[in-house]
């Protein structure tokens, strides 16, 4: 028997997401993306009873909604009662897609299950193994909405050997989450905790090693703004109290951006082997990965032009997608983005002269004038407030803000440049 104590933290694990804007275009995708979140889900249960840890923590949005769906009811309930067959008992602290208020009755009183509640408390759980006193702190949201600072409320009980506190929150607003139980890295500190186990943010973000400070992230990525491996956290704390993490990556599927460089592809049949190529480079992924729904943006300068419109159409994203399928892991296309850069620097379009290379002509003509410049601004203005009126303009289109900054200007000029371009390769003939 290791004298450490070892735990899985978990968290945002969103059991029962509806997935409706992709079952609307890819109800297939959709599935599987679902599917993925139970599997995830089933794969902390049975990690834990693997690795035989004394016990589970879980830091909110547990369930997608405060009104959980059938499935997500039974598969939260059989895992839990696993676990507690096994002696391993389950720290639950509610988050914002789960509050408390609505979290179903006939779940808070599962064996070996402890749901937090809205003040802190510490719990002391039996851990027949363990002759030391572990103290679990957390709290749960009451609501969807808490803008209170969870945190500070947290304080260690000076004969607590090993404390933990288990929350869901925003710490100093990282990046790109709502920002719910705002607290601070010192808040979180100054509890005097061992470890902290966070939720809310879907990325695995170690915040400080001393003490520990982890969101595990999501168990399974949800979209392509959530991409990379995502599992839970193995937490160790050994008799001094020193805690470290080991990430476990577990999500059957993991969202994949990638940019395929196609300036050297000689034909598109070469620019399915570069995509190909890309993945086999990609890999090897984590054990237990099913698949990698994939976007794939096309950049480099397709510097012949002779790529053209066929990467757009429909005919090479599914000979794409039949050949990424059959992929040792395979690959399932979420969308191609074309990005590539046109020659419209000159190079070949001007050598070839005709319409294009006068179009092109002109327009650097214009880049360099700056008089030009602001006549062709001027015009736009004119054009784009008889459209849409000025208090539709989007300010980033607003020719007033760009009114003596030539280089956005000229960047502005250039993008469309590009676009007309590109709509002409497209059109073909010229
Ligand atoms: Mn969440």
């Amino acid at each position: 028997m290791s004298s450490c104590l070892t735990f899985l933290h978990a968290a945002d694990i969103h059991l029962g997401r509806p997935f409706s804007g992709l079952a609307k275009c890819r109800p297939e995708l959709a599935k599987l993306v679902q599917d993925a979140g139970y599997k995830a889900w089933e794969r902390i249960v049975t990690t834990a009873l693997g690795r035989r840890v004394d016990f589970v923590t879980i830091a909110g949005d547990l369930f997608d909604s405060s009104n959980p769906t059938v499935r997500a009811r039974v598969a939260f309930r059989e895992g839990v009662l696993k676990l507690h067959r096994a002696g391993i008992p389950v720290f639950l602290a509610l988050g914002n897609h789960d509050p408390l208020t609505s979290f179903p009755d006939s779940l808070k009183s599962l064996p070996g299950l402890h749901i937090f509640g809205p003040e802190q408390i510490g719990v002391r759980p039996r851990l027949p193994e363990r002759d030391s006193n572990v103290v679990i702190y957390g709290a749960s949201f009451e609501t969807h909405v808490l803008t209170e600072n969870l945190v500070r409320q947290f304080r260690r009980d000076p004969d607590a050997k090993v404390a933990v506190g288990v929350v869901h929150c925003n710490v100093s607003g990282v990046g790109g989450h709502l920002d719910y139980a705002p607290c601070t890295l010192d808040d979180l500190r100054s509890a005097g905790m061992d470890v902290w186990c966070l939720g809310h943010v879907h990325s695995p973000l170690t915040l400080c090693e001393d003490p520990l400070i982890i969101y595990s992230g999501a168990s399974q990525g949800a979209h392509i703004n959530e991409t990379g491996p995502r599992g839970c956290d193995l937490v160790t704390v050994d008799e001094s109290g020193a805690a470290s993490t080991l990430f476990v990556p577990l999500a059957p599927i993991i969202w994949s951006e990638v940019s395929v460089d196609v300036s050297h592809a000689r034909g598109i049949e070469e620019t399915v082997d570069l995509a190909e190529a890309t993945f086999l480079d990609r890999g090897p992924w984590p054990d237990g990965t099913q698949a990698v729904v994939a976007r794939i943006r096309l950049d480099g300068t397709d510097s012949s032009g002779k790529l053209g419109a066929l990467v757009e159409g429909e005919e090479f994203s599914e000979i794409l997608a039949e050949r990424l399928s059959l992929l040792p892991v395979p690959v399932v296309l979420e969308s191609v983005r074309d990005e590539r850069r046109l020659p419209t620097d000159g190079s070949s379009l001007l050598e070839e002269g005709g319409f294009l290379a006068d179009f092109l002509n002109v327009c650097a003509a214009v880049r360099g004038d700056a008089f030009q410049l602001e006549g062709i601004m001027d015009d736009i203005r004119t054009e784009l407030l008889k459209r849409v009126g000025s208090l539709h303009l989007a300010p980033e289109l607003d020719p007033r803000r760009l009114k003596g900054d030539r280089s956005a200007t000229q960047a502005l000029l250039k993008e469309a440049e590009e676009q007309i371009v590109r709509i002409c390769l497209r059109l073909g003939g010229i």
